[in-house]
């Protein structure tokens, strides 16, 4: 279906120079500092004046940013709801204030909001699908019998819950996988640490960590070295995202498989305002699509990576 005007959402006028805003969750990984950079950049090239804020983790402020922008009156809003239900509200101000808002890289609760009616699409990866992946890697490299602890993204965030049940839902089907805790390491290399180092005290028999993101699989990686485990021989780390960090852990044996999820927004979001703009159809999922990076491609990619 397609995103359009008729349905109610705000129109956005043809002019050279638009005000847009840009609302962050935070800047706590290398994802988020890419995703922020690839908008920066794209400002300059798509000729926007770019209104950047950063909710430093805070569902709440973000909530606050993005009634600021709307208070400003900015011609568009870019915005990775930071969790699932706590936006909601924000994005339908924006609408009633006539700001066609464009959600990127994550999403609002599919049950309330609707893309093409509350906001104009959602520009993001199947994190269903990714987490689906990492799933069916770690099967394919698997002798079938496997201890299972997860470390899982931003609570309430639509990655998390997604790469959540992807994942899940695949391994529900393997009789001798078992998935003995799954607690959340906010996307964050410490927290993400500080989990696993908790989890391997209840857990110490565990083989294998599924992380929601490379930055947590980072930190699980220090924790088992730490606690004198060898991840990439006797833990078999799964993650998502595809930092150059990730690629380094594959390259060194540490990591099995990162499925990409690419942060760089900039260019679909310039692309698909001006779309919009133009009165031309505007899919109300632009979806990118993900790669699988494992020990026989991350050479390949890691001069490319962030
Ligand atoms: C995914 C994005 C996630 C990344 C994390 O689109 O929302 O947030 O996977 C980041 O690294 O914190």
């Amino acid at each position: 279906t397609t995103a359009a005007t008729a349905q109610g959402l705000p129109p956005l006028e043809q002019k050279d120079q638009y005000t847009v805003g840009f609302a962050q969750t935070e800047s706590n990984n290398p994802w988020r500092i890419a995703q922020t950079k690839s908008f920066q950049d794209t400002a300059a090239s798509c000729n926007w004046n770019l209104v950047y804020t950063d909710a430093a983790g805070s569902a709440a402020k973000q909530v606050a940013d993005v009634d600021s922008m709307i208070a400003q009156g900015v011609d568009a809003i870019f915005l990775p709801p930071r969790e699932e239900q706590p936006l909601l509200p924000a994005v339908l101000r924006a609408k009633g204030a006539g700001i066609p808002v464009f959600l990127v890289d994550r999403s609002v609760d599919p049950n309330v909001a609707k893309a093409g009616v509350d906001y104009v699409t959602f520009m993001g990866s199947d994190f269903i699908e990714q987490g689906r992946r990492a799933a069916e890697w770690l099967i394919a490299n698997s002798d079938g019998t496997e201890v299972i602890v997860e470390l899982e993204g931003t609570t309430g965030s639509s990655p998390a819950n997604d790469r959540k049940k992807g994942f899940d839902d695949a391994v529900a089907g393997q009789s001798g996988m078992t998935i003995v805790a799954s607690q959340s390491g906010d996307f964050a290399r410490d927290k993400g640490r500080q989990v696993m180092e908790t989890l391997l005290q209840s857990h110490p028999d565990v083989t294998v960590v599924y992380a929601h993101n490379d930055e947590m699989a980072i930190g699980a990686i220090q924790a088992l070295e730490a606690a004198g485990r060898k991840p990439g021989e006797d833990v078999t780390l799964v993650s998502i995202d595809g930092t150059r960090d990730a690629l380094q852990a594959i390259i060194d044996g540490k990591l099995g498989v990162s499925v990409e999820s690419a942060p760089f927004f900039g260019p679909v979001a310039c692309d698909t305002m001006k779309a919009y703009a133009a009165g031309e159809d505007v899919p109300t999922w632009v979806k990118v699509e993900d790669r699988v990076f494992t020990k026989d491609n991350a050479a390949d990619h890691i001069g490319e990576a962030y």
